[in-house]
């Protein structure tokens, strides 16, 4: 006997793009997908086979969406700079002057790890009320030993108290840190020896990540920072090529990574080996249109190359204050060319994979996690179509809807 049996839906379970099963039934037992397909062939009378049954009024039911790169938990904001930006101000500049991330860095060691979950929570609930179950978080506004892990602490509870998944990465290698600014090598020493393998036996994150850039860190000092990963088991990610081409998405993609983030200048040998190594990239339009940037990434080639594309909001105080996937989404279609299935896709199994959470959330099939959202829309490109619109009918987390169960 199920729980729950979910009736009169139509069901975009993203196995592949677009594909829609019309008057589907969904059965849902112990938190997981029990049956997903046609109500037609249902295997017995829909009062025989759960506890339960809702009929959803003919709603369009998608995977959770999953929300693969923010950094949502940090204290303070930076609208003076954005301010200062909008004046012609640019990133580089507001950042070599102790603005930028050290900014950030300054109110969020400051703050205590209540009140990391106290500004961050909001967001998250706002990101669960448009149909998000699954959020990634990066640490990366500490720089030191006691507010990485802060942050990191603050991540999983922010997880809890909001109904999603959290996945944490660590991106220690966010900044060098105004401590180390005479000494870069020692802070990398630092993250290697010290923070990577003790972040990986307190089990605090999910994988490790690091802003390959030239403000930021360069190739040589990002490969010493995944050796340490790999020793510790921990998967990688990178953001890379998000100003210029500096070849960290192919040193993502040697590295085995799981994603490679931004990718505006990224170039073509770039995008075999990420297709070779099978390194989703991903997406991030609300960084390019904060800044305001012109490059783009080169969509079409990754298409062609058939590396898998994901869609995320980055949502930070700096570049993409953004609290909305389906914002990112209607952005990653207006401003760089995906299809509204593709923008689906980034945001469900392709994020999912870029989590290495596949088989467990990201598509409707049986035995994943029961991570659904329920639409009010006639279609799926209808998600991607508006912005700012009250489009969630319903959210199951683990089998859990926020309308009847709570
Ligand atoms: N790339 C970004 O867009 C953010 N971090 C990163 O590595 C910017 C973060 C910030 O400005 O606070
Ligand atoms: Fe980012």
């Amino acid at each position: 006997m199920w729980d729950i049996l979910l009736l009169d839906l139509n069901a975009a379970t993203m196995v592949s793009d677009g594909t829609v099963v019309g008057d589907a039934a969904i059965g849902i037992a112990g938190g997981r997908i029990a049956f997903v397909g046609p109500s037609a062939s249902l295997p017995a009378l829909p009062r025989d086979l759960a506890r339960e049954l809702r009929p959803l009024g003919g709603a369009l039911v998608t995977p959770g969406l999953i929300d693969c790169h923010t950094h949502l938990v940090f204290a303070g904001n930076r609208a003076r700079e954005w301010e200062m930006r909008t004046k012609g101000a640019s990133y580089e500049e507001i950042a070599r002057a102790g603005g930028g991330i050290l900014a950030t860095v300054r109110s969020t060691r400051a703050a205590s790890e209540d009140d990391l979950i106290a500004a961050a929570l909001p967001r998250a609930q706002r990101l669960a009320r448009e149909g998000v179950t699954t959020i990634e978080i990066k640490s990366g506004y500490g720089l030191d030993y006691p507010n990485e892990m802060k942050m990191l602490r603050a991540a999983a509870r922010v997880g809890e108290r909001s109904g999603v998944r959290v996945s944490r990465s660590f991106l220690g290698a966010h900044a060098v840190p105004p401590e180390y600014s005479g000494d870069r090598a020692a802070y990398v020493k630092l993250l290697c020896e010290v923070m990577i393998p003790a972040v990986a036996r307190a089990h605090l994150a999910e994988a490790v990540d690091a802003f390959c850039e030239t403000v930021a860190f360069a190739p040589g000092e990002v490969a010493r920072v995944f050796a340490a990963a790999r020793a510790s088991g921990l998967p990688v990610r990178l953001h890379a090529e998000q100003l210029s081409d500096g070849g960290g998405a192919a040193l993502a993609a040697a590295c085995g990574a799981l994603s490679a983030d931004h990718l505006e200048f990224l170039s073509e040998p770039s995008i075999a080996a990420m297709a070779r190594a099978g390194t989703v990239a991903v997406l991030l339009p609300g960084a390019f249109y904060f800044l305001r940037e012109t490059r783009k990434p080169p969509v079409e080639a990754l298409r062609a190359a058939g590396v898998p594309i994901a869609v995320a909001t980055d949502c930070n105080p700096g570049t993409s204050p953004l609290v909305s996937l389906l914002a990112a989404m209607n952005m990653a279609c207006t401003l760089f060319g995906l299809t509204p299935g593709e923008a689906l896709s980034g945001v469900t199994r392709n994020a999912a994979r870029a989590l290495g959470l596949q088989r467990e959330t990201g598509t409707l099939e049986t035995g994943k996690s029961a991570d659904l959202a329920v639409w009010k829309v006639s279609g799926s490109a209808e998600l991607s179509a508006w912005m700012g619109a009250d489009l969630l009918q319903d959210r199951y987390f683990k089998g859990r809807s926020d309308r009847y169960d709570q």
